[in-house]
């Protein structure tokens, strides 16, 4: 074998830990950990970071823009030319603009909510660097909350007292599940696909080792989906097509049998929970004279009633885990599922016991139960923030509403948002036009600003829109931190090739812009990047040993390879354990300190669309409702086999996964032949939203009225609103909240309708189609 040995450089992706074989600034292979079992594929994207194709190589700016800085020319943004300039001029005109806004309107008149996953590494992630430098200017508007989990984030601190991030990585584990689970009910499946993904970096890949380890035990699967594969194969699971956006329903009907049958925990409903009596005459039929019984049930999930009823009392007779991935809360009223769940829970008894109770986003990222009790029992540090002066906060998913109608309130977990007129939009580290719902709609809301400035490494569909494009580095071209409070290994992350042509950090933009407007030492507080790697290294290393773990002098950790400090780490008790044991000595984070069947401060904001307890609602997307006589397809938008979100989509495995350069949409074969479509045809997906091209792919694992097309292909309308020719799922998605309770993403609300498209020639976006120019650009995993 070649010694490789000074030329593999550690780096950590939010795709997990590797080493990068690179030589004379060119990236030659990219290397799994030993110690990673199934190191993804997604690996392989990184071999088309430097893709000239795809590389903003300098700093650019509008043309109208350029002509005129001070007008109001949005409606030419991704229409105009994007002209190259120095950094000198794209820096005096960031820093003019910035200046002008807060002196004409005030800094609520920046919007800096930035959304996005950006890279891996602590020290150069992007949120942390422009919100520090927004901060340092007098603040800026800013988002709260994420497209992920936006309603779970309301609705699960408010029933269940716990921040939801904390409840999920206290999810049950996988030995506890292997010891005393009998029966695992999975809503929204366990899909593989998103556990090859860790926010923040991930050591190694062992999910599917540990499920293989589960599927000897005879423990019974569930995967209540629309989608077959979304649990493997190897479970052998039964597979419960259920009707996209109807959980709600088949939860309440579980409920109705526990309830009805007298199969509830009476003594666990007594010590820990509030409100059942409030929800009894609901659940019931008192109210409204509809019993959500199994029959109610089944005609809304397309279930089978008895089999809703027999799934009740093997849940009530045996140890039960409930898994809900994150997608249940991604749709109209998706609080609902969420508040269900852990009511679910409740009528059981089972929250906190050993592999039972409820796994909140199981199977969507990979920490969440496989890494066990093991975490981080230190904080992680970041770079320090600063203070927002801004108090203003919108949630995250409304920017578009924001732009279109500043000045109009509305609703937001119990209090009214008054959106300021936004004046300049400062991203980094994030692809609204990838990431936002009905992207026409949100074309005409990128128009209203006065000033957007972008800073972004990649020629994605956001960077295009953009009137200043500042370069940006990908972490192969910097030296940073991969340490995360979310994985029990740390790793340094060693520059691997030279910045990108005139690429440069977004720290260094954000220092030079800091300088240019005054506050140079406020941001950088006079350290360079290195320096500042050493300060939070210091930082992580004085906690750990606060808590009793020995980190490496810096000097050694960052001429080392990634460390695991798991064997230091203590076993993490579990708070819904603690809270069984005694309720009223460690009570949870609720007003009565117990979990909330209904919820007194819900009830109080009077929102039409949730109530005090939970409840069904009918939905404007859904199959069967009378949109659906236009649009008779669901549409599913889940997240990609082969990318992380719009991330690499030129890359080698996320072209993998396409056809001909096209996304792939897959639909039941019956709903294919009734439409005379074939395997590899070029369909048009449409509704009366937006349309897009994709390449169809007619499959079992999808039930009837059923279609999948993952998120994340780059963007590309032929025309200004027109056609997008790559299939983003995200022109046909509807843009509105799921409830003025959480106002979350509702992506997975859809309806759509699916035809042959006729229309010939059109080609793939050829940035977001090319395969890396790079020689060696296909090599695969090497161990
Ligand atoms: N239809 C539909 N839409 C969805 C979803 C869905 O289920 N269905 N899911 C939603 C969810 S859960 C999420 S989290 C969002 C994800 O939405 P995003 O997080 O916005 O998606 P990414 O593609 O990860 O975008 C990150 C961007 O940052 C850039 N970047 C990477 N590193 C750096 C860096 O160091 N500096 C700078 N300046 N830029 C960098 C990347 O090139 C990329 O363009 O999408 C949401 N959209
Ligand atoms: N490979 C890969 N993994 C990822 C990501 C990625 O981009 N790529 N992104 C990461 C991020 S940011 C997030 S937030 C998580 C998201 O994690 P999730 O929200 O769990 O992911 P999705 O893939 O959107 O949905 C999971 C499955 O739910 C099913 N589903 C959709 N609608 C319904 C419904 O109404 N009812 C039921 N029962 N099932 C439904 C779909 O079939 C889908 O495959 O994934 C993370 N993991
Ligand atoms: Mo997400």
């Amino acid at each position: 074998m070649r010694y490789l040995g000074p030329m593999l450089k550690p780096t950590s992706t939010h795709w997990g830990n590797y080493r990068v074989e690179a030589e004379n600034g060119r990236i030659l292979a990219v290397h799994g950990y030993p110690e990673d079992l199934d190191p993804t594929p997604l690996a392989q994207n990184l071999l088309a970071a430097l893709d000239p194709q795809a590389r903003v190589a300098q700093p650019a700016v509008r043309a109208g823009y350029l002509k005129n800085p001070e007008g109001r020319t949005g409606e030419g943004r991704g229409q105009e030319e994007m002209v190259p300039v120095s950094w000198d001029e794209a820096l005096k005109l960031a820093a003019a603009a910035l200046e002008r806004t807060r002196q004409r309107h005030g800094n609520p008149a920046i919007y800096g909510g930035s959304y996005g996953w950006a890279s891996a590494g602590r020290f150069h992630h992007a949120q942390s660097q422009i919100h520090r430098f927004l901060n340092c200017i007098g603040g800026c508007t800013r988002s709260v909350h994420s497209y992920s989990a936006g309603a779970a984030e309301v609705i699960v601190p408010r029933v269940l007292g716990m921040d939801f991030f904390q409840a999920m990585f206290q999810a049950p584990t996988l030995e506890d599940i292997a010891e005393q689970a009998r029966l695992v009910v999975c809503f929204g499946g366990l899909a593989l696909k998103n556990t090859q993904v860790m926010s923040g970096g991930l050591g190694g890949h062992d999910a599917r080792t540990q499920l293989r380890a589960l599927a000897s035990r005879g423990i019974r699967f569930v995967n209540v989906s629309p989608i077959r594969e979304d649990l493997p194969e190897f479970l052998a699971g039964e597979w419960w097509p259920i009707r996209p956006c109807s959980d709600a329903a088949l939860m309440l009907a579980l409920a109705h049998v526990l309830v009805t049958e007298e199969l509830c925990d009476r003594d666990f409903l007594a010590r820990c929970t509030v409100g059942l009596e409030q929800f009894l005459p609901y659940l019931l039929g008192e109210t409204d004279g509809q019993p959500k019984d199994c029959r109610w049930a089944a005609a809304l999930t397309e279930l089978d009633a008895e089999r809703i009823r027999a799934l009740a009392r093997s849940m009530a007779r045996q140890r039960t885990l409930i898994g809900i991935s994150w997608s249940l809360q991604r749709s109209e009223h998706g609080e609902q599922t969420y508040w269900l769940a852990t009511v679910l829970g409740a009528l059981l008894g089972s929250h906190g016991l050993p592999g039972a109770g409820v796994a909140y986003g199981y199977g969507s990222m990979h920490n969440i139960g496989f890494s066990g009790r093991r975490l981080p029992n230190f904080a992680v540090p970041a770079l320090p923030q600063g203070v927002n002066p801004v108090k203003q906060r919108i949630p995250v998913a409304r920017i578009a509403d924001i732009l279109l109608r500043p000045g109009q309130p509305f609703d937001f977990n119990g209090r009214r948002v008054q959106p300021p007129e936004i004046e300049l939009v400062y991203w980094a580290g994030g692809n609204p036009f990838h990431h936002h719902q009905d992207l026409n709609r949100l074309c005409r809301a990128w128009a209203k600003p006065q000033t957007i400035i972008i800073n972004e490494p990649f020629w994605t569909a956001t960077a295009q829109r953009a009137d200043i494009l500042l370069p940006a580095t990908t972490p192969l071209e910097r030296d940073d931190l991969g340490i995360t409070s979310y994985d029990c290994r740390f790793t340094p992350m060693r520059q691997a090739v030279p910045p990108f042509q005139e690429a440069w950090d977004d720290h260094a933009i954000f220092a030079a812009l800091a300088e240019r407007l005054g506050v140079g030492a406020a941001f950088a507080e006079g350290r360079s990047a290195m320096q500042w790697l050493r300060h939070l290294y210091a930082e992580l290393r004085g906690n750990a040993s606060a808590a009793g773990v020995r980190l490496p002098p810096f000097a050694q950790f960052w001429a080392g390879e990634q460390i695991s400090l798991r064997d230091q780490l203590p076993d993490r008790a579990f708070r819904l354990e603690e809270f069984r044991r005694d309720p009223e000595g460690a009570p949870l984070d609720t007003p009565s300190g117990k979990i909330e069947i209904h919820s007194q401060a819900i009830a109080g904001f009077g929102c039409d669309d949730c109530l005090g307890h939970p409840a069904w609602f009918p939905k404007q997307e859904f199959l069967g409702s009378p949109r659906s006589r236009r649009f008779p397809l669901h549409l599913v938008s889940n997240q990609p086999k082969g990318r992380l979100h719009s991330q690499y989509d030129h890359g080698p495995a996320s072209q993998a996964h396409k056809r001909a350069g096209r996304e792939v949409l897959r639909m039941n074969p019956e709903d294919a032949a009734s439409r005379g479509i074939r395997k590899g045809d070029l369909v048009r997906v449409f509704n009366d939203r937006g349309e897009c091209l994709a390449a169809a792919e007619p499959s079992d694992d999808l039930r009837p009225s059923v279609a999948e097309l993952p998120t994340g292909a780059w963007y590309a309308p032929v025309q200004p609103g027109g056609l997008d020719s790559s299939g983003n799922p995200n022109v046909l998605t509807r843009d509105a909240g799921t409830s003025k309770l959480a106002q979350g993403s509702t992506a997975h609300s859809c309806l759509v309708q699916v035809e042959r498209w006729s229309g010939g020639g059109v080609q793939p976006t050829p940035r977001a189609a090319s395969r890396s120019r790079n020689a060696v650009g296909e090599q695969p995993v090497q161990r």
